[in-house]
């Protein structure tokens, strides 16, 4: 089996009217995707990466562009703003047969079409005052040009996140609008593109709840300014197809953060 197959059983996680919604906004709130044990499971799942018991093999990294790239998992605890640690079920097989990976397929399936697959999974992290935001860019900028755009992001919380510790924000509709013109932050940071507080909706959510986003919606997250974690468990799904077409050009999403797409390019 290949690693990253998942299956997502039968179930139907949404009703018609939230399939339009994220038609029609790119977003969409799903309250309580795991319930409050689940989450309890994968905080200490998530604490065992956090803190170096998992080897993250180089895939640990700073999405602030304030460290280098390659933090290995035992220096790397505390000295970074945005923990971002790429493929942890790659790392941790365990995980695609969990809650988390079987709903946030079923939820694709449901949006995008039953041929879409896991392509990859990652972790990103806001420790208690480490006041970063994640900046304004549409995640399509990161991947290669594919001709089947479809592509979906599940951002499920292991805290609440609200305003203050760094929930999502999003621009209703961006999805549907030509891509922005990205560029690089930091040294090896964040890709970034002109975006505002002004044109978007804040989304504050609680433990358990899942936020899914096209991979061409503009979002964004304030630093974390509380004493309150942050932590996010996302997966990404897209067609079988394309993942097979990125896989034969040698790309999974491990390699470092560059503007892939050029029609994002500045
Ligand atoms: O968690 C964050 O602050 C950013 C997450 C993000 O950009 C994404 O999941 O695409």
């Amino acid at each position: 089996m290949d690693h990253t197959t998942v299956s997502a059983g039968h179930n139907e996680i949404l009703d018609a009217e939230q399939i339009r919604s994220f038609r029609e906004r790119g977003y969409l709130l799903i309250p309580a995707l795991i319930d409050a044990e689940t989450v309890r499971d994968y905080q200490i799942i998530y604490e065992d990466f956090l803190a170096g018991r998992v080897n993250t093999l180089g895939f640990r990294s700073d999405l602030s562009g304030a460290l280098e790239r390659d933090c290995d998992s035992s220096t790397a605890p505390a000295r970074e703003r945005i923990t971002q640690i790429m493929v942890p079920s790659r790392l941790q097989p365990a995980l695609l047969h969990k809650a988390i990976h079987r709903r946030c397929l079923a939820v694709s399936h449901q949006l995008l079409g039953d041929d879409l697959a896991l392509d990859f999974d990652m972790l990103i992290d806001k420790a208690p005052y480490s006041n970063t935001e994640t900046p304004w860019h549409q995640d399509s900028a990161y991947w290669l040009k594919l001709p089947d755009t479809r592509a979906l992001s599940c951002w499920v919380a292991l805290d609440a996140a609200s305003i203050d510790n760094g929930c999502m924000w999003y621009v209703a509709g961006s999805h549907l609008q030509p891509m922005r013109a990205h560029r690089q932050s930091g040294n090896k940071g964040a890709l970034t593109c002109a975006g505002s507080e002004g044109e978007a909706v804040a989304v504050p959510v609680n433990p358990g709840d899942c936020i899914v986003h096209h991979g061409n919606t503009l979002h964004y997250s304030r630093g974390n300014s509380l004493n309150q974690r942050r932590r996010a468990f996302i997966t990404n799904f897209r067609p079988q197809a394309m993942i097979d077409l990125e896989r034969q050009q040698n790309y999974d999403h491990t390699g470092g953060r560059s503007v892939k797409n050029s029609k994002a390019r500045d």
